[in-house]
């Protein structure tokens, strides 16, 4: 079979430009006299794209014919980043765009401020399985990312007050150009209804409500590579059958239109919630429609090209990405035997076989778990699988430790004692046949405190994959102007899919002329930022002032009140002019708070009211600063990380899974000030203990504290430093003091001087300005390890047996 090239495979800016002028004539009906800046960004999108759709179809071809094992990454949330800055990079044709634009007249930056991104996700597990999504197609994993494609992604922050407001992100208004429809490769999706007997173990459900998944897809090129894979977004349709004309004819016609706008409602928002349990009935609803859609979809292209079902765990392996997918173990279950007929043991050995499961969290509260009653009621069907799942699973249980009900009551996937609830990550560790955390102490933790039963029962099944982050997006789109020194230094670009070969950068730093340059691009990124925070925020910033960044989500965990707490020290210390130990300073913070998070929201407030205290004060203003950037997401990111010399990674050890910014900061340059938590622990170990700012309590003494009895009022008696810094919190917040003197959940004043002294620490080491430089070039030169495609060769030599597969170039 010869499948026909596309007529835009032109390289020259000539052909760039030619091409988009055909598509301004041809898809937006206007030429460049009259044309809209909507109008040209879009011709510009298209054209880009039409440089990746080649590739996609020649991957598609060589996926069809070799019919490989396929990675299936099913996940909730994507945090994908802009488009066209990646697709220019990926499709070898920025030069050639930026001439043509050039040539036209058309400013690229104008262009790109245009292009939307797609904020699918609410922070680091989302942009995890972007950067993993990336890392696949840059190694020649065949690889589907299957996810929804929410009308609403993760909401616009922006201040009123100090507070939070939340506006919602309408991210399709324009139209999204990157995206294909396919409203042919619809499915159908059931929910409620009741189950009818079949024979044995098989029954029928009859669903009361039907909706469609319509997908679209997404291209995801790889880099340096000829691969291009998908990633599938499915949007909820109402079906056209259950239009009921009867109530259209009685004149009923709006609850009859009501009743499409509520399956539609399916897909509609992306719930904005990493810290609360909502156990709301549309999450669910959102999850089976997932998952049903995903499912229907492996099958269907497991189908082009084979037909025996003991096939199918050699062909498909589904990644579960936390436990929102969960579901999908008990769907195939159900389509497995009640469909296709199968018996349920041979039913059971594929479905094990086929998934895996990645555990994102340590913390015992973020551990998703459904009502029964709601399941029951929802998925009918699903909840009788469970049940069966859970009683042949205990009854291995029973065997292994005879008449140990405690244990029974531990593993069971279903949660006793009240209410009872379905533990998701229990069935995704039971219905899998790998469960891996997300760092070496993460992974540590899970099987020795959070599912340690588990562990015990099953130790072959357990693995650690850590976490990494695409090279490409972080450092070369990101950081062009320290990418090209690398490059420079290393003869290529090689580096940016072989990131080990960072290395070969340690002897640069003892080259003081290489310093200066590295310093200077510091520099460089520092203005970018201070002109953005200037025009977002109106708060100037000194470019030559260290940048000291923490960006992440608000959680109490992750401490950002510790963050606060230190800039009210030394905001005391410049006021009574004891600045020994002061370096010119700007902290930055960036992240959102969940919208329902109350103790996220008010160190929020503290955290602007604290920034308006310090840059309105004549004295302390020229030596620190502090800016809030609102509505942090990946192209802040990118705007903040190539800028920042110190990376806060301030959690209590213990609750932070790995963490993600530490990564890309480290591989941009910054210096870490961080406690031994998460990926932390591996940064460190990499980048040299002299390299590192280590502060706090390990998760032993963390453990020893508790169990001690902790006081935190004791800290506020013994340290008169402190004592002044709570005080005029106080003065802002009396509640935020209380509940630090009285409970603490996170231990921040048991932390607090030891990571006061370690930010003296750093500011000394920041006067010395070529050692400095010196460990932020070795910080670059050892994170090589942190690349998302070292953690997909871990993922596919530990779980899932996968070799690349090269597409002919
Ligand atoms: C969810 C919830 C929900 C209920 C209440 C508390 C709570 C706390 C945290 C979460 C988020 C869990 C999933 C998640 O986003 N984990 C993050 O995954 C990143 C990628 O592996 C990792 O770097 C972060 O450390 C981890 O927090």
């Amino acid at each position: 079979m010869t499948y026909v090239t596309s007529p835009h495979s032109g390289d020259t800016p000539g052909d760039f430009g030619r091409d988009l002028l055909s598509n301004l004539y041809y898809q937006r009906g206007t030429t460049l006299e009259s044309a809209s800046a909507q109008d040209t960004y879009h011709s510009l999108a298209l054209t880009v794209r039409n440089r990746l759709v080649d590739r996609y179809i020649r991957t598609a071809a060589a996926h069809y014919r070799a019919n490989p094992r396929f990675i299936y990454y099913l996940s909730a949330e994507y945090m994908l980043g802009k488009q066209l800055d990646q697709n220019l990079l990926y499709s070898g044709t920025e030069d050639s765009a930026h001439r043509a634009l050039e040539g036209l007249g058309l400013s690229s930056s104008d262009l790109d401020a245009l292009d939307v991104e797609p904020g699918l996700g609410n922070g680091g597990l989302g942009r995890l399985a972007a950067c993993l999504l990336d890392a696949m197609a840059s190694q020649d994993i065949p690889a589907v990312g299957y996810g929804i494609r929410y009308d609403f992604g993760i909401f616009k922050q922006a201040f009123q007050d100090g507070g939070q407001v939340e506006r919602p992100d309408d991210w399709t208004f324009y139209g999204n150009p990157w995206e294909f429809h396919a409203s042919d490769d619809q499915q159908t999706v059931g929910f409620y209804g009741h189950v009818e007997p079949l024979d044995g173990v098989r029954k029928s459900w009859v669903p009361g409500e039907v909706v469609l998944g319509e997908p679209s897809h997404m291209l995801v090129p790889g880099y340096g590579t000829s691969t291009v894979n998908i990633i599938r977004l499915w949007r909820a349709r109402a079906a056209r059958e259950s239009f009921d004309l009867s109530r259209f004819g009685a004149g009923q016609y709006g609850e009859a239109v009501e009743e499409i706008v509520r399956s539609e409602n399916i897909s509609k928002v992306l719930y904005p919630d990493d810290s609360t349990e909502l156990g709301r009935e549309l999450r669910l609803k959102q999850q089976h429609f997932l998952v049903t859609c995903a499912l229907r979809d492996i099958v269907r292209r497991f189908r082009l090209r084979n037909s025996d079902w003991d096939d199918f765990a050699g062909k498909v392996v589904i990644q579960l990405n936390d436990t929102h997918p969960v579901m999908a173990i008990a769907e195939l279950m159900r389509m497995l035997v009640d469909e296709e007929g199968l018996e349920w043991d041979r039913a059971w050995s594929i479905t094990r076989r086929v998934f895996a499961y990645t555990c994102h969290t340590l913390l015992p509260e973020a551990l998703e778990t459904w009502p029964v009653a709601l399941v029951q009621r929802l998925l009918p069907r699903h909840m009788e699988i469970i049940f069966l799942i859970n009683h042949l699973f205990l009854q291995e249980v029973a065997a292994r430790y005879p008449g140990d009900d405690a244990k029974l009551r531990e593993l069971s996937i279903i949660q006793e004692g009240g209410e009872q609830r379905v533990r998701m990550a229990h069935l995704a560790v039971v219905g899998s046949s790998a469960v891996n955390g997300v760092a070496e102490l993460h992974s540590r933790l899970l099987a020795a405190t959070t599912l340690r039963g588990f562990a015990e029962l099953w130790p072959g099944r357990f693995h650690n994959v850590t976490n990494g982050v695409s090279p490409r997006r972080f450092v070369r789109l990101a950081n062009p102007r320290l990418s090209g020194l690398i490059s420079e230094r290393l003869g290529g670009q090689a580096w940016l899919t072989d990131l080990d070969r960072l290395v070969e950068l340690e002897p640069a730093a003892d080259d003081s002329a290489f310093r200066e340059r590295w310093r200077e691009i510091k520099r460089l990124n520092r203005e970018d930022l201070a002109r953005h925070a200037l025009a977002a925020t109106g708060v100037a910033i000194d470019p030559d002032a260290l940048c000291d960044v923490m960006i992440k989500r608000f959680h109490e965990y992750k401490r950002q009140l510790l963050r606060v707490l230190h800039v009210v020290a030394q905001y005391h210390r410049i006021r009574r002019d004891q600045v020994v130990d002061v370096v010119p300073r700007t902290i930055v913070f960036g992240g959102k708070a969940a919208p329902g998070y109350y103790a996220a929201k008010r160190i929020m407030r503290l955290a602007n009211t604290v920034a308006d205290l310090v840059n309105e004060d004549p004295v302390v203003s020229p030596y620190l600063k502090m800016v809030f950037l609102p509505d942090y997401n990946v192209s802040r990111a990118q705007l903040i990380i190539p800028a920042a010399d110190l990376s806060e990674q301030i959690s209590l050890a213990g609750k932070e899974a790995s963490g993600t910014s530490n990564m890309k900061l480290a591989l941009n340059g910054a210096l870490t000030i961080g406690t031994l938590d998460g990926a932390n622990v591996e940064i460190r170990d990499r980048v040299g203990a002299d390299n590192f700012f280590l502060f706090g309590l390990d998760t032993t003494e963390v453990a020893a504290v508790r169990e001690r009895g902790y006081d935190p009022r004791a800290y506020y008696d013994r340290d008169a430093e402190l004592r002044e810094v709570l005080d005029t919190v106080a003065h802002y917040d009396k509640d935020i003091v209380d509940d630090l003197l009285h409970r603490d959940e996170y231990l921040t004043l048991a932390d607090y001087r030891a990571y006061v002294d370690c930010q003296d620490q750093v500011a000394r080491a920041w006067r010395d300005r070529e050692g400095w430089t010196r460990t932020s070039i070795l910080n670059t030169a050892r994170s090589g390890f942190f690349s998302s495609d070292r953690t997909v060769r871990d993922y596919c030599r530990d779980i899932w047996h996968v070799t690349p597969l090269r597409i002919d170039g």
